[in-house]
């Protein structure tokens, strides 16, 4: 295929796919893990960056199929070659207002100092319908405390604010809802934000109700688009139109990119990537989104072998946008900053796996009852 083609021959480190899913149509794989005695069909773009082993070495009907007791599977390889992200555009005026929205970022966002702050919009998981007076099982604001106090504080300068549903476990910033994020969004101005809550392919949940596509359509913070994270539930299910590219679409404001699960999502294992993700971020000179994303999977990379939650997460998280997106109050220290949209930009070292020391399988797999629940609302 041209990617391996590209990647033999040309040293390519990036791919930007030109497309939404009614353009380039996505490899749907398939995964048992969820739901229990069932499966799901998940459209995964990781399939367009991994180009070693064979992802239908069976040559069935069905993509990456784990080894079982009575199957042989598939030999589908999760260690990227290349960083890949989508454009999810489908006529030709949105890939204009696509590279135009990257343009005007890349111009224009360095040095800025509103990209060196982050946003957090953080809810209570568990219980799911948590109302102030309840206990709480999980909180999302336990995930963006982390970051603060592990990344954050310890790496750089940035400025933060904490947008919460409670503040019983962890001090806020601000209360969580959805005017007030909106409002935020708009009138912020963030380099990163992150929304830790339930979500599905057409909404996530802030607090008090969900934030829609109708949401994501109408900010109007033009000139200073965010990087987004989300975790939550399946919004980066780009094969609809989903949450996620509606942000990425928006030509009047909106992400520049986003990141988030195309499927169901499952909170601690899913935190474990994005600490990974934002430790690389804050804590290294690596900025580029699609790189990020390769190294956020990179400690787990021994776990996906078995038809195990990790499996699922590397299957399931996507990019959004133009893999070469950096974070730009980073981009003074890249030295290797090469040109927008960037498809063979070679660079000394190629697939993750060669580019750090560190042991793959570092963590085991656990299996809480938490962990099995998935953290969607409203779909
Ligand atoms: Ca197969
Ligand atoms: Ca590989
Ligand atoms: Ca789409």
């Amino acid at each position: 295929m041209f990617i391996r083609d590209a990647y033999e021959k040309w040293g390519l480190d990036y791919v930007l796919l030109g497309g939404d899913s009614d353009v380039l149509p996505p490899r749907y794989v398939i995964n048992t893990f969820y739901p229990t005695n069932g499966s799901t069909s998940i459209p995964c773009d990781l399939y367009f960056a991994c180009l070693d082993g064979n992802w239908n070495a069976d040559g069935d009907a069905f993509f990456a199929e784990p080894v079982t007791a009575t199957t042989t599977g598939d030999l589908a390889d999760f260690a990227e070659e290349v960083y890949v992200g989508r454009a999810t555009v489908s006529s030709l005026s949105a890939a204009t207002t696509f590279v135009n929205k990257v343009m005007t970022y890349e111009n224009t966002a360095a040095g800025a100092g509103w990209t060196n702050r982050a946003l957090f919009a953080a809810e209570v998981l568990f219980p799911e319908d948590f109302h102030i007076q309840n206990y709480i099982i999980l909180d999302g604001a336990k995930f963006a405390d982390e970051q603060v106090v592990n990344h954050i504080i310890p790496c750089t300068d940035m400025q933060y604010t904490r947008m919460y549903e409670t503040d019983l476990l962890y001090p806020r910033d601000a209360p969580l809802t959805r005017s007030a994020l909106v409002d935020t969004l708009n009138n912020g101005r963030y380099g990163i934000v992150n929304q830790i809550g339930h979500g599905y392919y057409f909404n996530m949940s802030v607090g008090d109700v969900n934030f829609m596509t109708t949401d994501a359509d109408n900010l109007t913070n033009s000139g200073h688009s965010f990087v987004l994270y989300a975790l939550n539930c399946a919004s980066a299910a780009f094969d609809n139109s989903c949450l996620l590219e509606r942000f990425v679409q928006n030509p009047n404001g909106g992400a520049i990119c986003s990141l988030g699960s195309v499927r169901a999502a499952f909170p601690n294992n899913a935190n474990s990537y994005q600490q990974e993700f934002f430790s690389e971020l804050y804590c290294t000179t690596e900025n580029r989104v699609g790189r990020l994303l390769a190294l956020s999977r990179l400690p787990f990379i021994g776990l996906t072998a078995n038809n195990y939650v990790d499996r699922w997460t590397f299957e399931n998280y996507t990019l959004i946008g133009d893999p070469t997106v950096a974070d730009l109050d980073r981009v003074a220290a890249d030295r290797e900053r090469g040109r927008t949209l960037v498809i063979g930009h070679r660079r000394p070292e190629r697939g993750v796996h060669r580019d750090r020391g560190r042991s793959a399988g570092r963590r085991r797999p656990r299996l809480s009852a938490e962990n099995r629940a998935r953290i969607w609302r409203g779909g």
